[in-house]
């Protein structure tokens, strides 16, 4: 709007109507959050979410941050928090987090504002074309046109539905998009919504209840499991841990549990798989069967030691989603992991074989091995002994939101057994992005929560920076700076090319000062000694800076080369340990 134009208030504007009906049916349908970037053409449904008393109303100035944000809201959560932003790139800002939600099974709930369809393809400002965006990432896409109240009938529905498809009610939940035309003016006041469901039901309550495996299912998973040699391994979306655990005990198999799991607790639990099947004459043992239940883990060494074994692969997820990399699932069964689990383990009557005990004592032996090195060294902060030890400083009933793509790795095969304490990662498209949002949407919802980052995704995502200082969020950001993409060190790209082409197109270093930047925006930042610091003392500094509450920055410096060497390290000291024993 250029200088000198009026702005005119229209009594009963029927676009006010419509976004209070949507927000209306999303407070009935259970959301409890909403989270809106700034713009013009989105604010008849900005108005209509801050006007609604049932939503925190959560503003980013970014909308790739507030996108992370939303999907930590849901992953918290399990529910959709309605998302905003105006029209134009603001909208393909949102597309990061939309396909990592599509890929993780993550609701959200999309809504970007749009200019009416006679200013489409005519060079009007901030237009561009916003009909099905997202593409095959979402679960489903709405175009309702400019609100007109010949439709109002249909406008509960639309807004439940929406709920309840990103819900997964109808199939995998994950995100959907609703693109909205307002016409000007945008600023009004709503008249009289029509009329809900009695009792503050939502219009559509659309139940899909946990699908639980038939007998006959059972019966002949029970055959193929009971009484051969076999692993179970445990990824985020298994639903009972406590009735994998049964299972286990009565097949007398091992789980193999990463922290997204809810598994690593269990008593029957395998924490470090990584490690134990770098030992060859460890891993030279295979299984005959492989129950897999809900996403793979990180380790590589893990899913090729699954694939090469020729055992029979079980693969068990909620929604049937296809988590097959290898392509070695000989069974996929879309059933919920922790009925079928309890199910198998009352119906199996079967001598339990003698791999839970061989899995366990490695097991041990693994975890005292690591704790024995990492916590001897006192040469300066590590990344594996500093991901250990933000896991063990999460309070019970928070979470830990983890970064690819080597503390995702090192908290998977070298972290401990936190109990009550719930991990995040965004492993559906493994991106480094949105880390830092996502972690604060997780906050925003009201728990202590801890993220390790490194400095690559922690600048990637600076921008969720901003404004932070001023949220009410519990959050403790622990970045492990080693001035570039550690990762690449551990790849043969490393090794094969000059030192200065390696930095420049892997290494990547930057040399930003983060806790200069985390001090730009307000924030308490601190930075641990980068030598000659013990284990404990690293870990004292995470611990304090957990306990002081957030948000805070704290920057762990570390180095590249040392940490490829810490690696070599524990691989060596492990298989030490393991082959001594077997
Ligand atoms: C959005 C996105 N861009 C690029 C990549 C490729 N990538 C994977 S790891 C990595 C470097 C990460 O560096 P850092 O965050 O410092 O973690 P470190 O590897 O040092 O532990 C990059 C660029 C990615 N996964 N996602
Ligand atoms: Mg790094």
């Amino acid at each position: 709007v250029g200088p000198g134009v009026r702005f005119t208030v229209a009594m009963s504007h029927t676009a006010a109507t419509f976004c209070a009906t949507l927000v209306d049916e999303w407070a009935r349908a259970g959301c409890t959050d909403a989270v809106v970037a700034p713009g013009s053409r989105s604010t008849p449904l900005a108005l209509a979410l801050a006007a609604d008393e049932r939503l925190r109303l959560h503003v980013f100035h970014d909308e790739r941050s507030a996108a992370f944000a939303a999907l930590g809201l849901a992953l918290q959560s399990g529910r959709p928090a309605p998302l905003l932003c105006t029209s134009g790139t603001a909208a393909t800002h949102f597309h990061a987090a939309v396909v990592e939600a599509s890929l993780s099974n993550v609701p959200m709930l999309v809504c970007t504002a749009d200019r009416p369809p006679e200013l489409w393809q005519v060079g009007a400002p901030q237009t561009i074309d916003q009909t099905g965006l997202f593409g095959s990432s979402v679960r489903f896409f709405a175009e309702p046109g400019v609100p007109d109240e010949a439709a109002r009938g249909t406008w509960r529905s639309l807004a439940a539905r929406a709920v309840a498809e990103a819900a997964g009610g109808t199939g995998r939940p994950g995100p959907v998009h609703l693109n909205l035309s307002f016409r000007e003016p945008l600023v009004g006041e709503p008249g009289p919504l029509p009329g809900g469901r009695p009792d503050g039901a939502p219009w559509h309550r659309v139940e899909r209840p946990v699908s639980a495996p038939d007998p006959a299912t059972v019966e002949r998973v029970a055959r193929l499991l009971g009484g051969r040699r076999g692993v179970v391994v445990a990824g985020a979306g298994v639903d009972r841990p406590e009735a994998v655990g049964a299972l286990a005990r009565r097949l007398g198999w091992p789980v193999l549990a990463d922290h997204r799991s809810g598994c690593r607790t269990l008593a029957e639990a395998v924490g470090h798989g990584d490690p134990l099947l770098r030992v060859p004459a460890f891993a030279a043992r295979r299984p005959e069967v492989v129950l897999r239940l809900g996403q793979p883990h990180a380790s590589k060494v893990l899913n090729r030691w699954l694939a090469d074994s020729g055992a029979r692969q079980v693969l068990v997820d909620p929604h049937g989603t296809w988590w097959d990399p290898d392509r070695s699932a000989a069974e996929v069964l879309a059933v919920s992991p922790g009925h079928l689990a309890g199910a198998l383990a009352d119906h199996l009557d079967v001598a339990p074989t003698d791999e839970l005990a061989r899995w366990r004592a490695a097991d041990e032996r693994a975890a005292a091995t690591i704790a024995r090195v990492l916590d001897g060294r006192h040469d300066g902060p590590t990344e594996p002994g500093t991901v250990r030890a933000a896991l063990d400083a999460v309070p019970p009933g928070g979470s830990l939101v983890v970064a690819s793509s080597m503390p995702v790795r090192d908290l998977e095969w070298f972290g401990g057994r936190a109990a009550g304490v719930r991990v995040h990662a965004n492993r559906g498209a493994n991106g480094i992005d949105g880390v830092i949002a996502t972690a604060v949407g997780v906050a925003l919802g009201g728990v202590p929560t801890v993220c390790v980052l490194g400095d690559v995704a922690a600048l990637h995502d600076a921008s969720s920076l901003t404004a932070l200082a001023r949220r009410r969020v519990d959050l403790t950001i622990v970045v492990l700076d080693n001035d570039g993409g550690g990762i690449f060190s551990f790849l043969p790209q490393a090794s094969s090319m000059t030192h200065d082409r390696f930095e420049t197109l892997f290494g990547t270093p930057h040399g930003t000062d983060l806790v200069a930047l985390a001090g730009a925006h307000g924030l308490p930042a601190t930075e641990v000694a980068a030598a000659g610091v013990t284990v404990a003392e690293v870990a004292g500094a995470v611990g304090a800076a957990v306990a002081a509450g957030g948000p805070r920055v704290v920057v762990v410096p570390t180095d590249r080369a040392a940490n490829v060497g810490l690696h070599v390290l524990l691989e060596r000291e492990v298989a030490a340990a393991v082959e001594a024993a077997e």
